[in-house]
């Protein structure tokens, strides 16, 4: 859609979080307002016992006096009639990084090389998103196949988003936390 509307954005078909498990290395992203993860952002996607997704995720982060960090994250998901979106439960390690509920969409993934992902924390009163965060996952670390980028370049502009996103750089500052 290109109308801009959050309620018009489409999500991956028949997601199958099964697939969607382990770890996804963030290669681009689009910030939201206010504080966030910088860089070296790596997921790991987990099915527990009682098939509910949870995910681990690390980034780094600085904190109020400029102090740099390794921020650990972890998040819990709440299903919803529509497979591909969720909503993220999310926490801190420690208490003094952040915590939130944010809508978790997968908007495209072919499992084993990409996955595109989008959120909208806040809904203007014309459907439009005022504040949206999205980020570009790979299997690689290195980062997206050339085969997958036309159709990320395609699914940004879906989500009128083409433009706003910045690499993620992976150095591993977080590998050892
Ligand atoms: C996500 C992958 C799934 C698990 C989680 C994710 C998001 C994490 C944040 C963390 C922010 C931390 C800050 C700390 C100071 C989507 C990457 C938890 C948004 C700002």
């Amino acid at each position: 859609a290109q109308d801009c509307q959050v309620s018009s954005v489409q999500v991956m078909q028949n997601f199958d979080k099964t697939r969607y498990t382990g770890i996804w290395y963030a290669v681009a992203k689009k910030d939201p307002e206010g504080l966030f993860l910088i860089d070296n952002i790596v997921a790991e996607f987990t099915i527990a016992e009682d098939g509910s997704m949870t995910a681990t995720a690390k980034g780094r982060v600085i904190i109020l006096n400029n102090w740099e960090m390794c921020a650990d994250m972890l998040a819990t998901f709440e299903v919803t009639p529509d497979p591909a979106k969720f909503r993220m439960k999310y926490w801190g390690a420690a208490t003094y990084l952040q915590a939130g509920n944010d809508d978790h969409w997968v908007i495209d993934t072919d499992y084993d090389n990409y996955a595109i992902h989008y959120s909208c924390r806040l809904v203007d009163s014309d459907d439009t998103c005022l504040d949206a965060y999205s980020f570009i996952f790979s299997r690689h670390p290195t980062g997206l196949r050339p085969e997958d980028q036309r159709n990320v370049v395609q699914k940004k502009t879906d989500l009128c988003l083409l433009g706003k996103y910045r690499r993620v750089s992976h150095t591993g500052f977080c590998d050892s936390s």
